[in-house]
């Protein structure tokens, strides 16, 4: 198995201990390091930490993780401007927020493209040089979309698959991005191409019925285009259920639970937890939150809102100003609402470490998860499986983890009013209602994991070459 995509599950820095192998943070690597460490193999993927090239061997490959070395990781160096452009430019300012359907986001330029196509084309050299014809090469996400195509050219016959991690967006906003035709025909050239929800898969159909190139057999959800067959269906994204319910250190957290919400001085106790995006709608929710002191006085001194922010793509311009605004927010809402004993919103702008999100995950009465747009969101899930049966999920429309979820309180996340009122509603849910809901999400969320998911996903990858 060699698995390609972009972020490194492992990188290496230099801190005041020495250097360290860090994980990163992120829906990708959750999903695909269990797996990798269970079944070994090869990971291939840009190597970004500020020293992993003095810890990385001549070919620049190293085992991870480097406490209980399990798979193989080879880097591919990238310069500045492939930086700037691949990757901070054409995947992470034109791709990411079209197919989050912010078209108004996206910055077209034509230095962005060249260097896409020109790391797409770095990465596939680096593919061919490290595998056989029957090798299994699974690639991820959007920042690859031309790689089976490059890697096709290499080794006709290589079996490929593709697992897209974000939404898939309908033909009329598709259609806007100037190269959708050629990253159409790119993504096609693997067999099999895997998407979170149905409406992905859809919408993915549509844009391929309009490719000049493609046939669509709409049955089988089989696309056909230069003589290549793509088999596209939905894989709806799992957790590893037992690492937030009853492993060691979930039991640990369960202790911890209780002194968190004392240390926050909250009676109800509401959690987000998001990276650092405009597609996650942290300022939309914090806007809710104050509506809901609005309107419910009587929570003052009681409901405490706990955001937690991980840093992400801080080198670009648009997320360090939407940053500023959530601070600014914050500080507005606290300083509106604020008592010397109680601060109504707890905002920490870090990543924090495995066990403390699990603490958190327990303690909280409501999860309170409302993405502008998100493929799948496996926060939600995370928060379903830690927390015992009284919680209650608030969760987005626009969250393709909905589709799945449907007891959660589904709210849409541009109305800020209809966001407060869930927060109420989930405050006066009755305890059988609550028990109810949550536990019919929890037998989702342990029966469809990332076992499960993986499960699937190579059954039928393995049923085409049969
Ligand atoms: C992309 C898609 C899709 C977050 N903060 C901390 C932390 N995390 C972990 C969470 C979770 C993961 O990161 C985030 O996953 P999400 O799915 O919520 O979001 P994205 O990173 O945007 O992921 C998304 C996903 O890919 C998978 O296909 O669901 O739609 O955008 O696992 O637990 N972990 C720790 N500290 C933090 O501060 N330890």
């Amino acid at each position: 198995m060699i698995i390609v995509t972009n972020r490194e599950p492992y990188s290496h820095e230099k801190t005041k201990k020495g250097i360290v192998c860090k994980k990163s943070i992120g829906g990708v690597v959750s999903a695909i390091d269990p797996l990798m460490q269970e079944r070994g193999g090869l990971w291939i993927a840009w190597g970004s930490g500020g020293e992993d090239y003095t810890v990385s061997n001549s070919n620049d490959e190293v085992l991870v993780p480097d406490d209980d070395p399990k798979y193989l990781l080879k880097r591919i160096k990238l310069t500045k401007d492939e930086i700037e452009n691949y990757y901070r430019g054409y995947s992470n300012r034109v791709l990411w927020p079209l197919f989050h359907l912010f078209v108004e986001k996206m910055h077209i330029k034509e230095d962005y493209w060249k260097y896409y196509l020109k790391v797409n084309e770095k990465f596939a050299k680096v593919v061919a040089n490290y595998s056989k014809e029957d090798d299994m090469i699974w690639i991820h996400d959007y920042h690859l979309m031309l790689l089976p195509d490059f890697i096709r050219k290499e080794i006709p016959k290589a079996r490929i698959a593709f697992f897209w991690h974000i939404p898939w967006p309908p033909w009329e906003i598709f259609d806007t991005l100037p190269q959708h035709e050629e990253l159409l025909n790119g993504i096609l050239k693997s067999d099999l191409i895997g998407l979170h929800a149905k409406s992905y898969v859809k919408n993915f159909a549509e844009c391929a019925m309009r490719n000049q190139n493609a046939k669509v057999d709409t049955k089988k959800c089989i696309v056909k285009c230069d003589n290549h067959k793509t088999k596209v269906k939905q894989f709806p994204l799992g957790i590893s259920y037992k690492d937030f319910s009853h492993s060691k250190e979930s039991l640990e957290a369960s202790k911890n639970a209780k002194n968190l919400k004392e240390l926050y001085e909250a009676t109800h106790l509401i959690l987000g937890i998001d990276r650092l995006d405009y597609t996650k709608g942290i300022l939309n929710r914090l806007k809710a939150f104050e509506a809901f002191l609005e309107d419910n006085p009587n929570y003052k001194k009681k409901a405490v809102f706990t955001q937690i922010v991980t840093p992400s793509r801080s080198e670009i311009k648009e997320y360090n100003i939407m940053k500023k605004e959530i601070d600014e927010t914050v500080g507005k809402i606290n300083g509106r609402f604020g008592t010397e004993e109680w601060t109504p919103i707890k905002y920490f702008y870090r990543k924090i470490p495995q066990q403390s999100l699990l603490e958190h995950y327990k303690a909280a009465d409501v999860g309170l998860l409302t993405p502008l747009r998100d493929g799948m969101n496996l926060v939600a899930k995370e928060y379903i499986a830690a927390n015992e049966e009284n919680g209650v999920l608030i969760l987005s429309e626009f969250a393709g983890a909905s589709e799945d979820l449907e007891e959660a309180i589904t709210v849409n996340p541009y109305d800020i009013k209809a966001t407060a009122n869930a927060i109420k509603k989930a405050f006066d849910m009755p305890l059988e209602e609550k028990q109810k809901r949550f536990n019919s999400m929890k037998k989702k969320v342990k029966k469809r994991d990332a076992k499960w998911w993986i499960k699937n996903f190579l059954k039928e990858w393995e049923k085409i070459y049969a």
